[in-house]
């Protein structure tokens, strides 16, 4: 058995940096935002497993289904060697790939890359001990700066499940595809798992449960900059909200101050007021359609090969060929 690697290519001091301009920008601007990715503390990311158990948070039951159903299918069309998981938190799911990757015969390299070390390490040391003949080379980075780190031959795919791709709005969407595009070589895979557009009154739950812990999620953000940032947020001041954005087709979710307050974010040396009923976006969540996925892909320089969805066309996992 090898022993795994990890690559750290962020640092604590890069991630701090990153998350100062990040609330600098966010929190100066009007409305107020905040990104995503600083959702991912250790107790984030254990809410974010939380969030994958509920009722209503069908994209995680759905896209593991996809999955188990077609994992075979995946290892012989894609005879992966080097399987690339860009943000892959807990790697649950992807053990389906593993499973079928080492099975088939082609998978030697599982290299898993999360903005998070915790969830990382904790995902590697199961890993390791479950697949004993696969190298693992865990990756610390920011998704969207992991790509050039990369390295090449052997047959890559590069997954990217879950819908995380839908964090991002289109612009930044088709920078990162064409990217992943630019990086990998003809003939290499990328595997996609997104959301498709359904009723809102299935898409919004998932995003707002009756059980609340979207809602602890989604505050969580303003404990990690009270840790981080050595700001003075009182997260229960804050109601979490989500949104169907029927123009833009995404799920956003906002934090609403129940009341006007003050806060100073003391290592930007901010204060930052927020009126009552004020929201501030924390995250998008773009839902897609066939089309919209094949076209962005295309534009990317990727083919789809599969396109598979659930009965409910929920959510779709797309085998695209470089
Ligand atoms: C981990 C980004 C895929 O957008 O569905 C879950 C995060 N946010 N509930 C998603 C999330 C609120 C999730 N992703």
């Amino acid at each position: 058995m090898a022993a795994p690697t990890l690559d750290v290519h962020i640092t604590d001091a890069d991630l701090r940096d990153a998350l100062r301009a990040d609330v600098l920008r966010g929190l100066t601007a009007t409305p107020k935002w905040l990104p995503p990715k600083w959702f991912y503390d250790a107790t984030g990311s254990e809410l974010f497993e939380l969030i994958t158990e509920l009722d209503e948070y069908y994209p995680t039951r759905t896209e593991r289904a996809l999955l188990a159903e077609h994992a075979d299918e995946i290892a012989t069309l894609t005879r992966t060697k080097v399987l690339v998981e860009l943000g892959s938190g807990s790697s649950d799911k992807t053990r389906l790939l593993l499973s079928a990757g080492t099975a088939e015969g082609s998978l030697r390299r599982y290299v898993p890359q999360d903005v998070s070390p915790s969830a990382l390490t904790g995902a590697m040391e199961d890993l390791v001990r479950d697949y004993p003949d696969l190298e693992i080379h865990g990756v610390v980075s920011d998704f969207t700066d992991t790509l050039r780190t990369l390295p090449a031959g052997g047959r890559r795919t590069v997954a990217f499940l879950g819908g995380t791709l839908g964090n991002l709005v289109p612009e930044e969407r088709a920078e990162f595809l064409a990217e992943i595009g630019r990086t990998v070589d003809a003939g290499e895979y990328l595997l996609l798992g997104v959301g498709l557009v359904i009723d809102p009154a299935v898409m919004v739950p998932a995003y707002d449960d009756a059980a609340g812990v979207t809602a602890r999620f989604d505050r969580n953000v303003l404990s990690v900059l009270n840790g981080t940032l050595d700001a003075t947020f009182e997260p229960e001041a804050f109601e979490h909200v989500a949104i169907w954005d029927d123009r833009n087709e995404w799920i956003e979710m906002r934090l609403r101050s129940t009341r006007a307050q003050d806060v100073r974010i003391e290592a930007l040396d901010l204060d930052v007021h927020f009126d009552e009923g004020e929201e501030m976006r924390t995250e998008i969540s773009a839902k897609f359609r066939e089309e919209s996925v094949t076209g962005e892909l295309a534009a990317a320089g990727f083919a789809v090969d599969r396109f598979w969805t659930d009965a409910d066309r929920r959510f779709a996992l797309v085998a695209a060929r470089r």
